[in-house]
């Protein structure tokens, strides 16, 4: 590791540091004035005036807000492709694997697109990251603001051609001014060190998570460290409403998430607990749980969230960290998870806990509701 790396490497500790620092002391010190309790939005309530809201209540910076409306433009961009996919014979592959030689299909390359271009356009963000690309990008028409963003612009997109649900999934931080690309200076090798070190920070850091779900409805979903909303896109006029005010998920739940067609290459421990939810699971000897398994991350975790239960990708004899990305899918949908009430493990450590060694790393992943979560720990 280079000594400007080792400076990122620290810088972004403290980033974490201050971080954690100024979420708590906000917590911990802002009253909510009489005014801003009046114009605090709950249901019905449009995204860009909650957003607008939360800047007002200082919970984020102008930047930060700008990042957020240019996220749900791309989000309501997506959709309208997503819904349209079949017509317009965007269904099918790009003829191109990714990185981690998974075929791309011809929405996951658009989506990309979108998600990119509306990013740079905002001119607040220092650090693009995405599931489609190689490695983190640095965007040089920075002129406020320096937010790194992750993001998997089209996740499940193997359920497009069928027009089942998939959805986007995105993480937000701060950039740390030592890790600030230099155009002007440095070479392109040292541009993209800095970009890495900028983006592999652990979850803890996160500022806000979000997802968005393409399906009988969009909505999306997303926490800035205090609570979990939700907005459905209404079609009649364009703009996400406020649907799902400060979503729990519930302390138990009796449905199962996990591709069991992986089973014979579980380990002991997760087939003996995977066995023991179809004779009731911690309750020994009560109803069999209910397996629901959309094979897209946002569909079977929104579910998760409303309805309770388990989501679980663990790692197998053939791929042991399992397929997931800590970064753009793990680390933002535990952050989401834990607002709402409920977890998100490696299965034997706090997802938000790991600190990434590199851009596309995967873990072994479960969330939902505690005690099912904390009980599936119990097998590992
Ligand atoms: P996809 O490959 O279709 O993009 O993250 C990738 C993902 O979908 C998740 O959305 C989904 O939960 C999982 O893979 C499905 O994988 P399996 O087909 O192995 O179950």
């Amino acid at each position: 590791m280079s000594a400007a790396t080792s400076a990122c490497a620290r810088a972004i500790v403290a980033t974490k540091k201050t971080t954690a620092a100024r979420r708590a002391g906000k917590s911990a010190t802002r009253a909510t004035p009489r005014s801003v309790a009046a114009r605090a939005g709950g249901a019905g309530t449009p995204f860009t005036t909650w957003i607008l809201q939360q800047e007002m209540e200082e919970k984020i910076d102008g930047e930060l807000a700008v990042v957020l409306s240019s996220i749900g433009l791309a989000c309501k961009q997506i959709a309208s492709l997503v819904q349209r996919a079949g017509l317009q014979g965007m269904t099918g592959l790009a003829g191109e694997t990714n990185v981690q030689g998974e075929d791309q299909k011809k929405l996951d390359v658009i989506s990309n697109d979108v998600f990119c271009d509306v990013l740079r356009q905002t001119g607040r963000t220092g650090v693009i990251a995405s599931e489609e690309e190689d490695v983190p990008v640095a965007v040089e028409e920075t002129f406020g603001g320096n937010y790194v963003v992750v993001f998997d612009p089209l996740d499940g997109s193997s359920n497009i051609d069928a027009a089942v649900s998939t959805g986007s999934i995105w993480g937000i931080y701060e950039s740390d001014s030592t890790c600030i690309p230099d155009f002007g200076t440095e070479d392109a090798a040292k541009i993209e060190e800095k970009c890495v070190m900028n983006v592999c920070q652990p979850g803890n850091n996160l500022l806000c998570a979000g997802y968005c779900m393409y399906s009988s409805s969009t909505i999306l979903v997303l926490t800035l460290g205090e609570g979990v909303y939700g907005f459905t896109l209404d079609p009649t006029v364009g703009e996400f409403i406020m649907s799902h005010d400060n979503i729990k998920v519930p302390e138990s739940g009796k449905i199962y998430s996990f591709n069991e067609g992986n089973y014979d290459m579980w380990t002991p421990g997760l087939k003996k607990y995977m066995d023991s939810l179809k004779t009731g699971g911690a309750e020994q000897g009560t109803k069999p749980y209910s397996a629901r398994y959309i094979g897209s991350l946002v569909g079977d975790f929104h579910r998760t969230i409303l309805y309770g239960g388990i989501y679980g990708y663990p790692g197998d004899s053939k791929n042991p960290n399992g397929k997931l990305r800590l970064l753009y899918e793990c680390a933002p949908m535990s952050f989401i998870a834990e607002q709402a009430g409920g977890m998100g493990s490696t299965g034997k450590e706090r997802v938000l806990d790991v600190v990434p060694e590199k851009f596309h790393q995967r873990v072994p992943f479960f969330t939902g509701s505690k005690k099912e979560v904390q009980y599936l720990e119990s097998f590992m």
